[in-house]
């Protein structure tokens, strides 16, 4: 097939654009590098060194034999987009080219509205993009299981039959995100589900947990393909900022109670549930949901589970319950199903101690690149000013991004 990746720099696109280029599919990437530029604007950065997508492409050919085709762009430009999609023709498009982080999201007004203007008009270009010129192209969307939030009863996958006043019908599952950012993966799939049914062109949106790991056949050809990994207060994600302060001797930062459960998974389950995804399509005009995620965690269960890693290593790990930055619920009922991708053959990789235990290493392999300054959240939800340094920054684009483009 061939299959458009549409954010192919990122850390979940790179591996997932091998992956199935390695399956023998024609692949192509979409980015804009923004992701790049957005590191510069706030001083952050991947602590596993990352090659430039250039040079990604060419060693991945040149180890592989096999091309993936990279077009550099911004889905918000519809010329470009077009230009891309009629050059490449995709069968089906995956889109994880969008502005990922909550914090990010909760800066201020300024990065809210780049947020929802990035990730809605880039998705709403490719649902016409696609119903324009390849209205049997298969769109397979990330979405995030933070579009459910935390309600009091079980969660379901998309839909749930509701009765009302003698009368029953299958609904949306209620969304109540959590940021401006999961808040536009909302928007998102609202859009995405009524392109569906005006059009018949036909969706998957993943709504995905948490996903931690480095680890997959094609990043460990070798470290010219790794991806990355992001430990800062605005970009990193709760194990891999974990991982990082227990390497460092910083106390585990644990935000309020720690009761805070959400749904996560291994990165090679992540490159499988979208392979599965696009081997099963949907029918023309189906919009379907699926909850990708294998296993819960609390906040505070993972970092037990790093304190208990992190000693065996001899690191005398420990933990702080600092104030929230967040506005979320710190202890709640979390129960979600995810069965529909293990009924089409998925096989979960839990999180294992051997796993946590590699993923360590590699962080104590690439210690001494820690910015210390950036491990502390600086993001309040409360506040509309966040942080200083945000403050005046107009998102530049570093140089070498720029020589890229
Ligand atoms: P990432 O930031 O590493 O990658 C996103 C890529 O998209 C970047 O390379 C960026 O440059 C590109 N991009 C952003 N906006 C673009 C635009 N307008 N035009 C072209 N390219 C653009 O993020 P990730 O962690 O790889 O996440 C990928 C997707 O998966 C996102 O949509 C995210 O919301 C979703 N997701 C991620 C996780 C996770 O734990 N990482 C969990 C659930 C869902
Ligand atoms: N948290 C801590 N300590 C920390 C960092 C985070 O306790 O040092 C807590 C947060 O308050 C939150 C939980 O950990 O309750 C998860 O936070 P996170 O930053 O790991 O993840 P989140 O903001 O939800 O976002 C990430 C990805 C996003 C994706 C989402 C999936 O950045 O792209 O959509 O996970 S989900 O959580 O299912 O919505």
């Amino acid at each position: 097939m061939n299959i458009l990746v549409v954010g192919g720099d990122g850390y979940l696109g790179w591996p997932q654009s091998m992956y199935l280029s390695k399956q023998g599919h024609d692949v192509g990437i979409i980015d804009n590098l923004t992701r790049r530029a957005w590191d510069v604007e706030g001083g952050t950065h991947s602590l596993t060194p990352i090659q430039t997508l250039h040079d990604r492409v060419t060693l991945w050919k040149k180890l592989t034999g096999c091309t993936i085709e990279a077009y550099v762009g911004d889905l918000q430009d519809y010329d470009f987009l077009v230009d891309a999609m009629t050059q490449f023709r995709p069968d089906a498009v995956v889109h994880f080219g969008e502005q990922r982080s909550a914090p990010y999201s909760m800066i201020d007004r300024k990065h809210a509205v780049r947020t929802q203007t990035n990730n809605v008009i880039g998705t709403l270009n490719l649902l016409y993009a696609i119903k324009d010129l390849c209205p049997e192209a298969h769109l397979v969307k990330l979405g995030t299981m933070g579009e459910y939030g935390t309600p009091n009863i079980d969660i379901e996958e998309g839909f749930i039959e509701i009765n009302h006043n003698g009368r029953k019908d299958l609904l949306p599952f209620p969304k109540q995100p959590g940021s401006f950012y999961h808040l536009s993966k909302v928007h998102d799939s609202h859009n995405i589900m009524f392109a569906c049914k005006i059009w018949g062109i036909r969706s998957t949106d993943l709504n995905q947990g948490v996903v931690y790991g480095l680890k997959t056949d094609e990043t460990q050809l070798d470290d010219g393909l790794a991806t990355r990994f992001d430990y800062d207060g605005v970009w990193g994600t709760v194990l891999n900022r974990y991982c990082v302060q227990a390497a460092l001797g910083r106390p585990l930062t644990v935000y309020g109670k720690g009761g805070q459960t959400r749904g996560f998974l291994d990165i090679r389950d992540t490159l499988r549930c979208i392979e599965i995804a696009i081997q099963s399509p949907p029918a023309q005009g189906e919009y379907r949901v699926f909850n990708q995620f294998t296993e819960q965690f609390s906040v505070l269960d993972l970092a037990n589970l790093v304190q208990q890693i992190g000693n065996r290593k001899g690191l005398n790990v420990t933990i702080n319950h600092i104030s929230d930055p967040r506005v979320e619920m710190e202890q709640h009922y979390y129960n979600a199903k995810h069965t529909k991708l293990l009924d089409l053959g998925l096989v979960p990789h839990d999180l294992s101690d051997v796993l946590l235990d590699s993923l360590m290493d590699v962080v104590v392999r690439h210690r001494d690149r820690v910015r210390e300054e950036t491990l502390m959240p600086q993001v309040n939800w409360r506040s509309t000013h966040n942080p200083s340094s945000y403050e005046t920054a107009e998102s530049p684009v570093a140089e070498s991004v720029k020589a890229e483009r």
